[in-house]
């Protein structure tokens, strides 16, 4: 039996950067997950006879929303869900899962490196048929729906069994529970040459994080590849990723940093997060910036299987440094620079116009799914090694003789308030036209402004997407309001300074920074406007 339930429109559910996001007890009051759900599957259309992809993290609340979502997927009229065992599946396994089905499209479930548990985040995103996040056109418009909602409708019955493999059939549909791994790990055997991975003898340590990627790596590192067990670290996924920010980043996976700093350091350390789709990379001795990670995948992406035919493009997001465009300069391909998010790489994949993909946030992937990939990243990274005998280190610091170094870091000031981050954001919009050819200490503007984005494939605009100032030599600082938190505002502040291929190319990053930390504060009168004094994370 089919129930409609009468609702009324909630006024925060407009997605993000990835999807709508809020802590647990705001999706736990009565009618929100569904509101969200509905307006989805109101706004999508194909849904008679289609396959819909559903899977989550696995952080708290997973299972419910699951229940709820099947439920409603029936009613719905789609002809089959397909929803990974207990509720499981990582970000890039879901994105695979929807192209390999023909799917109309799947609900991602996470808050991706929010912590999780009842007072803490979680997520709802909806991914089109190419397996990517729903572009802004589409989410607007389940915005607008959630805004006009009046009722939902579900199937009746009990909870169904999320854990055992095989068919059972809802008011018409098939759910079908499939091992969320096995597609995943033969996608990855595609790309990358396990057997010199095999090989190579090397030692590797990787952090689940108590987050979605310890069954993909387990899998894959320890039983396909061989690593030693052990070789994955907090590989259990737990609903409240053990207390920790499932975030891998230096602050959050310090135990990681630590290791590959010590002397009992193994070759290659990484670590990804909540679900699946980031990726830290840290070699004996040798953190890599996410920003370089990317260059450095993409310069020697041609050493994997996958990738032996060359790279047709590399795109970035504004953000992230200008490093992977000298690579694809000497590569002579095209480099492109789109706002945040990945919803934004989903069309130069789908045209063929991109290859590798990538994020200052840790997020890096290419035209094998549709979102980032954390364990795609630690493999690619692998085969490399392998192909080339050298280290991490070793690599880096090839990449810096041949590049020069853009020298990166991202500082946070998290739970600012709104209002005095919105203050901050605008007085900065309203001074753009009159920083350039002003000096802050040693550097000179030459140009600043309010990042747009003209999409090259159906010419679409995306404006107001982060206050860029660029200085004279190619060094930068970028501020942008983050859209992925659920309490107050957090503001980024990402701060660039390009070193030649003849200059200091192993030099502590902080000192590097200096002078453009100070001309940040100058221009946006961080302290000023949010009381704060410093970063609260530095990354
Ligand atoms: C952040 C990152 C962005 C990333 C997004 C989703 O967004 O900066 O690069 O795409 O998170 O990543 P924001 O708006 O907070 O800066 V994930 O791993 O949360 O799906
Ligand atoms: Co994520």
């Amino acid at each position: 039996m089919i129930r409609t339930v009468p609702t009324q429109p909630f006024g925060d559910q407009k997605p993000g950067t990835s999807g709508l996001r809020k802590k647990v007890k705001v999706f736990q009051q009565p009618n929100y997950a569904e509101n969200f759900i509905q307006s989805v599957f109101d706004v999508v259309e194909g849904k008679q006879g289609a396959t819909l992809v559903i899977g989550g993290d696995g952080r708290y609340l997973n299972r419910t929303v699951i229940q709820t979502a099947i439920r409603m997927a029936a009613a719905a009229g789609f002809a089959r869900v397909v929803v990974g065992q207990g509720g499981i599946l990582s970000t890039p396994a879901a994105s695979h899962l929807i192209r390999r089905r023909g799917a109309l499209g799947g609900l991602v479930l996470s808050a991706s490196h929010n912590p999780g548990g009842p007072d803490e985040d979680f997520g709802i995103k909806y991914n089109v048929a190419n397996g990517g996040p729903a572009p802004e056109k589409v989410t607007e418009a389940i915005h607008a729906r959630t805004l006009s909602i009046t009722q939902w409708h579900a199937a009746s019955g009990p909870d169904l069994d999320l854990d055992t493999p095989g068919e059972v059939t809802v008011e018409g549909m098939t759910v079908e529970i499939v091992d969320p791994v096995a597609d995943y790990a033969d996608l990855m055997e595609t790309l990358f040459d396990f057997d010199a991975i095999r090989a190579a003898g090397l030692t590797v340590a990787f952090d689940a994080m108590s987050a979605v990627t310890g069954p993909y790596a387990i899998e894959i590192l320890e039983r396909r590849l061989g690593f030693a067990p052990g070789t994955v670290r907090n590989g259990t996924p737990l609903e409240d990723f053990g207390g920790h920010h499932p975030d891998p980043n230096l602050v959050h996976a310090r135990d990681l940093y630590d290791l590959m700093m010590s002397a009992d350091a193994p070759d290659f350390g990484a670590a990804s997060d909540g679900d699946g789709d980031r990726n830290l990379i840290i070699g004996r001795g040798r953190f890599v910036t996410p920003s370089d990670s990317l260059a450095m995948l993409a310069a020697n992406a041609h050493l994997a299987p996958g990738y032996a035919a060359g790279l047709k493009g590399i795109a970035r997001s504004m953000p992230t440094s200008a490093a992977a465009d000298r690579v694809a300069a000497a590569l002579g391909i095209p480099a492109f620079e789109t706002p945040t998010g990945w919803k934004f790489f989903g069309n130069l994949l789908d045209a063929g116009m991109a290859t590798i993909c990538g994020e200052e946030s840790a997020g890096t992937g290419s035209d094998h799914v549709r979102e980032k990939d954390g364990l795609w990243a630690v493999l690619l990274w692998l085969n490399i090694l392998a192909a080339t005998g050298k280290s991490v280190d070793e690599i880096a610091r090839d990449h810096w003789a041949r590049f020069g170094r853009n020298y990166y870091a991202r500082h946070d000031y998290e739970g600012v308030d709104s209002a005095a981050a919105d203050a901050l954001i605008a007085a900065l919009r309203a001074d753009l036209p009159a920083l350039p050819g002003r000096r802050f200490g040693p550097l000179t503007v030459a140009a600043a402004d309010d990042f747009a984005y003209r999409d090259p494939t159906d010419e679409s605009i995306s404006a107001n997407q982060g206050v860029r100032v660029l200085f004279d030599g190619g060094s930068r600082v970028v501020f942008r309001l983050s859209g992925t938190g659920t309490s107050g505002a957090t503001l980024r502040v990402y701060l660039e300074r390009y070193e030649p291929a003849d200059g200091y190319l192993d030099t502590d990053t902080g000192t590097m920074l200096a002078d453009i930390v100070a001309a940040a504060e100058e221009i946006a009168g961080i302290a000023r406007h949010t009381g704060r004094t410093r970063p609260d994370v530095v990354t």
